[in-house]
């Protein structure tokens, strides 16, 4: 199975450089076979940076990082996607761990900070209120999505891999921060194979996030209400 690494960026120049040497180069050992950088218009020498590197770099025509997802399908010839935001957020040292899930038949992995082992960015925290907010919209989205299924504990998170053919069948749309919630609603929905791992969520290392809490919340409900309407039906 071809794995490609997708690596998404916007603006992430100081975090990269601090990121980009904890990647482990493309082969049998680091769990992907080639990596590509998916760059939503970086002025800050981003892309220049990744193609120094030798990682070539895919270009967006439209804004938003489900924009990027949406390039990766269409432009990234491979048998499945790793999606990594090279922020900090994500661990490196779980990379090698989706080629086994995927190779097992799992259509969607999930790197979960959520569930029993994982550590959320809040979990020092008394009052964790983005980690509550998140498992709220992780119930929703099982409770009215995924009956009968297995309970997902991280819809969210962006460190994912999706195999070719289930990113084509899910007919994914969304071109904003509420893709990943998409991706997961429909694979539900779809019945599709989804395995969870337990990762550590670590702090930005430089930077800001481009999703703010509260307008960010409120196209997850958005989203939340027209995938709820939609008369999608996957066979
Ligand atoms: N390709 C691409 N990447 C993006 C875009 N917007 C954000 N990203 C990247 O997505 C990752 C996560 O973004 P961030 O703002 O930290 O969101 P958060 O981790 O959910 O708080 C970072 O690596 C960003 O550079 C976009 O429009 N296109
Ligand atoms: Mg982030």
């Amino acid at each position: 199975m071809k794995i490609a690494l997708c690596i998404l960026t916007r603006n992430e120049l100081e975090c990269l450089k601090i990121i980009f040497p904890q990647l482990p180069k493309p082969g049998p050992q680091a769990g992907f076979d080639e990596w590509v950088g998916i760059d939503g218009g970086s002025t800050d020498g981003t892309v220049e940076f990744l193609q120094a590197q030798g990682v070539p770099v895919v270009g967006q025509s439209r804004r938003g990082r489900g924009d990027a997802f949406l390039q990766a399908f269409s432009k990234v010839d491979c048998d499945a996607y790793i999606f990594f935001s090279p922020d900090g957020n994500e661990d490196p040292k779980d990379l090698p761990k989706f080629r086994a899930h995927l190779e097992a038949g799992h259509d969607l992995v999930i790197a979960s900070r959520m569930m029993k082992g994982a550590w959320n960015e809040e979990d020092s925290e008394w009052f964790k209120w983005r980690k509550w907010a998140n498992n709220a919209f992780n119930w929703l989205a099982n409770r009215m999505f995924g009956k009968r299924m297995a309970y997902v504990t991280d819809a969210i998170n962006g460190y994912r891999a999706i195999t070719r053919t289930a990113a084509q069948k899910l007919q994914l749309d969304s071109l904003d921060y509420t893709i990943e919630y998409q991706m997961t609603i429909r694979a539900l929905r779809a019945r599709l194979a989804i395995a969870e791992f337990p990762t550590h969520e670590g702090e930005r290392v430089a930077g800001e996030t481009g999703a703010p809490s509260l307008p960010t919340g409120i196209r997850f409900v958005k989203k939340l209400w027209s995938e709820w309407t939609s008369r999608l039906e996957f066979k």
